[in-house]
């Protein structure tokens, strides 16, 4: 399936641009997300969900995980790729239907090799940061939101420049790429309790991206 072989009319569907970061709100139907939400299940039974560090010794406020050849992840070292879980085993693979939804919306022959997932859980949130990580800035990053409403910040590729912020909703994709590949982001809160999707509410978000 094409992008354009989308069924339209769903509520809320349709694209939109935050400083350079497309957003295609509403991309993904009901049964979609809760096919997604099943894949995740199966990756975090397999990879744990755990609780990062941030290079100043904090904890952060989301728990993450990961699948595919390299995983995120943080400590006193800073953060960096690393191609095994904490617990010494090697990442689940990306599961099928989120490398299908990356050629889809970015067109691109090139699979992803890491699969970050977030959850976030009340009051959590998630301070401006940029993707730099990664080796080539060239490929996008993917962005899928699952669950509750997440209020999503995105500056200009400079610290301290201007900011837009925009309702991220369960289902919709963003596409940090292009000029706005190093924009700063984040999330400032989410409205916990707005979506149905995840039995004990929260939100998840999974990024795709090129690492290697
Ligand atoms: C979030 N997202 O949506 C946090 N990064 O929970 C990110 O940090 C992010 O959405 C790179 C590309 C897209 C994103
Ligand atoms: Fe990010």
């Amino acid at each position: 399936m094409g992008l354009k072989d989308r069924p339209s009319g769903t509520c809320r569907s349709g694209v939109v641009e935050v400083n350079g970061v497309q957003v295609f709100a509403g991309l993904l139907g009901p049964e979609e997300q809760a096919a997604l939400v099943e894949d995740l299940r199966a990756v975090v039974a397999r990879a744990p969900m755990f609780v990062p560090v941030t290079r100043f010794g904090k904890r952060m406020s989301v728990s993450m995980t990961s699948a595919g050849k390299y995983g995120w992840c943080s400590g006193a070292g800073g953060y960096r790729y690393e191609p095994r879980h904490p617990s010494g085993a090697p990442w689940p693979p990306i599961p099928e239907r989120l490398l299908a939804l990356w050629r889809e919306v970015t067109g691109l022959e090139r699979q992803p090799d890491s699969c970050l997932i977030n959850y976030y859980r009340e009051g959590a949130r998630m301070g401006l940061h940029q993707d730099r990580d990664e080796a080539d800035f060239r490929w996008p990053v993917l962005s899928v939101s699952l669950g509750d409403d997440a209020l999503f910040r995105v500056g200009t590729t400079t610290r301290g420049g201007p900011t837009r912020s925009v309702w991220l909703h369960s289902g919709d994709v963003a596409v940090i790429g292009g000029p706005a590949r190093l924009a700063y982001h984040g999330i400032d809160r989410i409205r916990f309790g707005s979506s149905w999707l995840l039995p004990f509410g929260g939100r998840l978000n999974v990024t795709l991206r090129v690492v290697g």
